[in-house]
């Protein structure tokens, strides 16, 4: 009952559970977001090699990864597309899948109802229409969305985007009565094992060792970007130039498996919130470690000119051995 890669197929799975009810209780949004699904998205390495990654499209509607061969039409995005709100806006992300290969849209660290929560075995996979998540951010801060289908896979391959939830004062202050900022930084680190992505979507569902327990990444990515060596350097809104004096924000999204330690290359930050929550006394650091889907959002008051290298170490959550490192920077006028 493996359902190949091309073929895919409502009877090829196992543990997922397709067939979601209408939404109830839909209102008007304030804000849409229509997302698709992209299975064809080549990722170019700094080595020159290319790695398939899946994710989401920005205007729903169709996809590569139908036939085997289709060449990525679907206009998808590694990370998929970052959705941007306000605090208290009502929110409705229609995903359509125009296949029989379930995805799921889950809003990591918002609380919908069970519905809207996007959480395959314990609610339903979407396949092949299109379905209406209703949420209402309470909280301003550092989200992200992934899919939630065979998740283990379907993160690894990408299926994820940042969420950002600005107070209702909107843009340039962290959340009510918090930190206010002038530049914004995305540091969205993560390691890909190419060995795993050119598996078949429904990969270890019905019960076979696939090797979803050993993930042994060759490439280490910052945004989308490979970050082992110079690609993330000067390339906004990864890195970012600050005039002394400017306040810089830096939203950190662990998006990885392994624990990461983040390093601030000389400069001091401060975390004033983390997981979307303020803290309830700021902590200045000069690095920080997140485990799988932590936020940090960090605020950054540079008084000395220069260039400092922000390195995130992927750590093996065994062996305690640096994995690999990436790198972007943060430029002082
Ligand atoms: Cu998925």
């Amino acid at each position: 009952m493996d359902g190949g890669g091309g073929g895919g197929g409502m009877g090829g799975a196992c543990y997922v559970y397709p067939g979601a009810p209408a939404t109830p209780g839909l209102v008007t949004a304030d804000v849409t977001y229509d997302l698709g699904i992209d299975m064809q998205i080549p990722l170019t390495m700094d080595d020159g090699n290319t790695v398939n990654m899946w994710g989401f499209s920005d205007g729903g509607g169709n996809m590569g990864g139908m036939g085997g061969g289709g060449g990525g039409m679907g206009g998808g995005t590694f990370p998929s597309p970052a959705m941007r709100m306000r605090q208290g806006q009502i929110v409705h992300t229609n995903l359509s899948v125009d296949m029989m290969m379930m995805h799921t849209v889950h809003h990591h660290g918002i609380e919908p109802a069970d519905h809207s929560d996007g959480v395959g075995h314990i609610t339903w996979d979407v396949a092949n229409g299109t379905y209406t998540y209703q949420w209402r951010p309470a909280q301003a801060g550092t989200y992200f969305y992934h899919c939630h289908t065979n998740t283990v896979l379907h993160a690894e391959m990408g299926m994820y985007g940042a969420l950002i939830v600005d107070p209702p004062e909107g843009p340039g202050t962290l959340f009510s009565g918090g930190p206010t900022y002038d530049v914004e930084a995305f540091w969205v680190v993560d390691e890909i094992d190419s060995s795993w992505h050119t598996l078949p979507w429904t990969a270890g569902t019905c019960g076979g060792d696939v090797g979803l327990n050993n993930l042994n990444p060759d490439y280490f990515v910052i945004t989308g970007v490979d970050g082992s060596g110079n690609s993330a350097m000067d390339l906004a809104p990864i890195s970012a130039t600050v005039q002394r004096g400017q306040k810089l924000l830096a939203r950190y999204i662990c998006a990885g498996y392994h624990p990461q330690r983040i390093r601030f290359g000389g400069l001091t930050g401060k975390i004033y919130a983390s997981d979307g929550r303020p803290l309830p006394n700021p902590v200045s650091v000069t690095e920080i470690r997140a485990g799988s889907a932590e936020r940090y959002d960090i605020i950054f008051e540079p008084t000395t000119r220069g260039e400092y290298i922000i390195e995130t170490d992927i750590i093996h959550w065994v062996t305690g051995n640096v994995l690999g490192t990436t790198r972007t920077n943060i430029i002082v006028t």
